[in-house]
């Protein structure tokens, strides 16, 4: 496993559909200054160059704030600009192929939808799986039927790797969401969406330091 996991619980991804290219550094700082420890940058408009010219910055401004940066779907960018890893769903390559093309140092993460995908990515050598999505959702058109807390508390219960739970995830749910005993959560809308994205990813880093405070002295 990667050593650059350190800190999954709050997971910002950047998404170019909330954040367009022209307003990503001022926004993707913000969401650093908030104290977000990993980005995922999300683009499914742009062309292949268009989509290398974003992460390539995206990493100059992750690595000046010493944070890890994943990108989604796309691994032929994640090494043009020597990104920390990436995010894969179930049409993208398998975990298997990325892992043996990527080796063994860069972070894979995989988007599930119950045990057995989970299982799976696992064995393959993903870092992290996301149950994906957990609940509905606005910022995906194409995703499946939400898995819901239950399967979300198995996953977290049965897998030797990080849960990260994706989709839907809202201040006002976050608590719900992380007595699951999964390790992060993954939001676009909760921050992305919101008027100033410093004070939303500091509240929701905030509520999910005190709600493992709490798990801590359960
Ligand atoms: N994958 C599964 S749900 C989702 C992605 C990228 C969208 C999450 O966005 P939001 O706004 O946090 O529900
Ligand atoms: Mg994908």
């Amino acid at each position: 496993m990667s050593n650059m996991i350190e800190n999954l619980s709050l997971y910002p991804i950047i998404d170019t559909t909330y954040v367009p290219p022209s307003q990503m550094q001022t926004k993707l700082e913000e969401v650093l200054q908030g104290g977000a420890s990993i980005i995922q940058l999300r683009d499914k408009a742009g062309t292949t160059r268009q989509v290398y010219e974003l992460a390539l910055k995206c990493r100059e401004i992750t690595a000046n704030y010493h944070i890890p940066l994943i990108i989604n779907d796309r691994l032929d960018i994640a090494q043009a600009v020597n990104a920390d890893g990436v995010h894969l769903g179930q049409e993208d390559l398998t975990v298997k192929i990325a892992r043996e093309i990527l080796g063994p140092h860069k972070i894979i993460g995989v988007s599930v939808i119950n045990l057995k995908e989970a299982t799976q990515g696992y064995e393959d050598g993903a870092d992290y799986v996301s149950i994906s999505p957990v609940f509905p959702t606005i910022s995906k058109s194409d995703t499946r039927k939400p898995a819901g807390l239950d399967v979300l508390r198995q996953v977290a219960e049965a897998m030797p790797i990080p849960v990260i739970a994706i989709g839907g995830i809202t201040e006002e749910n976050l608590e719900q969401v992380f007595t699951t005993g999964c390790d992060g959560a993954a939001v676009i809308s909760a921050i992305f969406a919101q008027q100033n994205i410093r004070e939303a990813t500091l509240r929701l880093k905030t509520k999910i330091t005190e709600v493992y405070e709490r798990r801590r002295n359960i």
